[in-house]
């Protein structure tokens, strides 16, 4: 099979890496983080087959084998995220999310090739796909807290909102027993022109207003900002100007860096 493009550039970059000293791979990968060696190496793993599903999902479509060529290269730092959390924390994933399914897919004790399995699934559009049953490739797992979502950009934000307002409701104000856990964290994540969208802001200022007036929202809303959308650039710093707004907190990372991350 003839390498594609993206897979060239990605070895080309690669080989144009010097190794540093050797390092114990117990300690943090540099100072100031608390990623070792051993855990970098397990991601980067998980950030792999999410490549590889990127290009065996072209593969497929080549064949007439596959439906999906929707990929998360470039954002596997995602991965990061995933290892952020726990996998008891909901989480409404994009289409863009390959590496921290694959990651929570481990992190839940799961072998890599159940994770990448379910995705297979997904870009063949089996019947036997335990999410959809065939019928859209997403992310999603109910032992994984992976809540399945369209591709329909933004329309997952009011939902994450209402998530993690469910979490802390049924903790504190009504007692109940939730589906997740009393201290579960709900993590939504986005593209840059997602932010745009009317469902999206409805979601941030639905958010925003709540924790003005003192309502906990246990959200991390997660924009994965590759500076354009389809064929619209994003303006350069619209993604922080437009997410500071009060009552949330925002901080950016590089989200190729996994230590950063
Ligand atoms: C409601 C809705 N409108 C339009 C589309 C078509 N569409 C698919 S991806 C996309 C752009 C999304 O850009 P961004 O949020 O930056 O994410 P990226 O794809 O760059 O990761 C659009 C408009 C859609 N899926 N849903």
């Amino acid at each position: 099979m003839a390498r594609d493009t993206v897979e060239t550039h990605f070895t080309q970059a690669v080989a144009t890496l010097k190794a540093g000293p050797a390092r114990d791979p117990g300690l943090p990968v540099r100072e100031g983080s608390s990623l070792t060696g051993e855990q970098c190496m397990q991601l980067f793993r998980r950030q792999l087959d999410s490549r590889l599903l990127d290009i065996a999902a072209r593969w497929l479509k080549e064949r007439d084998e596959g439906y999906y060529t929707i990929g998360s290269a470039g954002h596997e730092g995602n991965a990061a995220v995933a290892a952020a959390l726990r996998p008891t924390d909901p989480a409404l994933l994009h289409y863009r999310s390959g590496a921290f399914y694959l990651t929570r897919s481990e992190q839940a004790g799961r072998l890599p090739e159940q994770g990448i399995r379910d995705v297979l699934m997904g870009l063949a559009a089996a019947a036997d796909e335990p999410i959809a049953g065939g019928r859209h490739k997403v992310f999603g797992h109910p032992d994984l807290a992976v809540i399945p979502q369209t591709s329909t950009i933004a329309s997952h934000l009011p939902r994450s909102v209402g998530v993690a307002f469910a979490i802390e409701r049924a903790a504190a104000a009504i007692g109940e027993q939730a589906r997740w856990p009393a201290d579960a964290v709900a993590v939504c994540s986005f593209g840059d022109a997602s932010i745009n969208h009317a469902s999206a802001l409805s979601g941030f200022n639905t958010a925003s207003y709540a924790t003005y007036q003192g309502q906990a929202l246990p959200l991390l809303f997660v924009c994965e900002d590759n500076g354009i959308g389809i064929s619209v650039r994003t303006p350069k710093g619209w993604v922080e100007a437009a997410l500071r707004r009060p009552g949330i907190e925002y901080f950016a990372a590089d989200g190729c860096d996994l230590a950063a991350a």
